[in-house]
């Protein structure tokens, strides 16, 4: 008996030692948060096969995708704001372009997993500028975007660029695509840090959370020549709506994002200029398929991936010439719905769910998978339960907010209001490509009361 308690005593150490082993192995999920800028979901694993994103698709494989997914403001700042801070804007009174604008005092996704012992890293374009949200990370931004004009993303690197200038703010043209290095342009230097990064990261006795952020495919279309050659220009489909919705309210409106850019004289919405501009988009999205590559064979490499949780998202939808709209900046469908696939240790793999929810959900969604305690201002809602099954419905709608309009999106509808009582109503089942407005069809009157009321709803919580 005497022999058995001394060997218990001998044990207990090793028992409470192998306990805390078992939690440090436990805080130990990393995560790679991949953000890609105004990337639509159409990419060969959202089923658009004329889309050329062969590693973007093997993530999809190895993890869940989301066909629902809407962005709570069709706009860089204010849509990242959203979701890194975990709150929506719709009660914001104008448009948040920091977190610290929409949600101040409040603690910031990165900064929670920072807080939880995580080594946190942000490359590129992951809040709206270098400076935002700051305090999340262990050490200064890896960021061009904002840096000097030779080093950011608008530098152009074609000889011919530089006859097209333009006047106003000495911007370059809207597209380009010069035969050179992928790393040339700041996506392949941001995509080059992260990989030493991870290099580096591996070898640390400490979980982290790696933020890569892209800025294409956002305007201007620069990318290396290649990636152009992967498209056949005679082959590229235009949009089959170039005309405004039928009964369109004068609020909706497209940007005016491309007069930013030089037009290298292609007339504004002309046939070349659609083919062009869908080309260059296209072949943006390819560039940056080949880094996010780059990235994941490193984790594999490093033998990181089950110990690694990887989200990939972009910030907000993109017209890519539908309605003769471009770019984002307002509360279409095309703006609203947002691209995001989660690959997470023990979960499913290859599974789409065309459940509803919102990217301020992301927030949340990690601090479960990572086993961090919530903090408690958030507004999204884990989105765990979906990837767990997929099938089930999600968010019963979606909320979007963009200047003096507000929308909300659920499984059959999309419906938009604006201060100045205007609205559409378009019935996604029916009219997916949002071409005819109803809102004002004596026959959805209780339809429109209904969206209304549940708008209203949201607004006030
Ligand atoms: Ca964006």
């Amino acid at each position: 008996m005497k022999k058995l308690k001394l060997l218990f005593l001998f044990l207990l150490p090793l028992f409470f030692f192998l306990c805390d082993s078992q939690q440090d192995e436990e805080l130990k999920t990393n995560v790679l948060f991949i953000a890609i800028d105004d990337l639509r979901p159409e990419l060969g694993c959202y089923g658009a096969e004329h889309v050329k994103s062969p590693n973007i698709d093997l993530l999809s494989e190895q993890g869940v995708l989301f066909n629902r997914v809407y962005c709570q403001a069709p706009h860089c700042g204010p849509s990242r704001s959203s979701l890194l801070s975990g709150i929506s804007p719709l009660n914001y009174d104008g448009i948040p372009l920091k977190p610290e604008e929409l949600a101040p005092g409040k603690i910031t996704l990165p900064a929670t997993f920072k807080k939880a012992g995580y080594y946190t890293i942000n490359n590129g374009k992951i809040f709206h500028q270098r400076e935002d949200g700051k305090l999340a990370w262990s050490e200064e931004p890896f960021s061009l975007v904002n840096g000097p004009k030779e080093n950011n993303h608008l530098t152009f690197h074609e000889k011919k660029s530089e006859n097209y200038i333009l006047d106003k703010n000495q911007r370059g043209p809207f597209f380009e695509a010069p035969d050179v290095s992928d790393n040339t342009y700041i996506d392949g230097q941001t995509c080059d840090k992260t990989i030493a990064d991870l290099k580096r990261l591996a070898k640390m006795d400490q979980p982290f959370f790696l933020a890569c952020g892209f800025v294409r495919p956002h305007l201007p279309f620069y990318a290396p020549k290649k990636y152009w050659d992967m498209y056949q220009r005679q082959e590229i489909e235009l949009a089959k709506n170039r005309y405004k919705p039928k009964n369109a309210p004068v609020a909706l409106k497209g940007s005016g994002e491309f007069g930013s850019y030089h037009d290298r004289n292609i007339e504004y919405n002309s046939d070349q200029f659609h083919i062009i501009s869908r080309h260059g988009y296209y072949a943006c999205i390819s560039y940056v398929d080949a880094l996010v590559g780059r990235i994941l064979s490193t984790l594999d490499e490093l033998e990181l991936r089950d110990k690694t949780i990887i989200v990939l998202w972009g910030d907000h939808g993109w017209n890519l010439g539908e309605h003769n709209f471009w770019s984002k900046h307002n509360l279409l469908y095309t703006s609203k719905n947002a691209p995001l696939i989660i690959s997470a240790p023990g979960y499913k793999k290859n599974i789409k769910t065309d459940g509803i929810a919102e990217l301020i959900d992301i927030y949340p969604t990690l601090c479960e998978l990572a086993g961090i305690d919530l903090p408690n201002h958030l507004e999204g809602k884990s989105v765990v339960p979906l990837m767990k099954n997929p099938k089930q419905t999600g968010k019963k709608a979606a909320f979007t907010k963009w200047r003096n309009g507000t929308s909300v999106t659920t499984t059959q509808f999309s419906y938009t209001q604006w201060d100045n009582e205007q609205r559409m109503l378009f019935d996604l089942e029916k009219d997916p490509e949002e071409n005819q407005n109803i809102a004002e069809n004596p026959d959805c009157k209780e339809k429109v009361k209904e969206l209304t009321k549940l708008l209203n709803n949201r607004k006030i919580h």
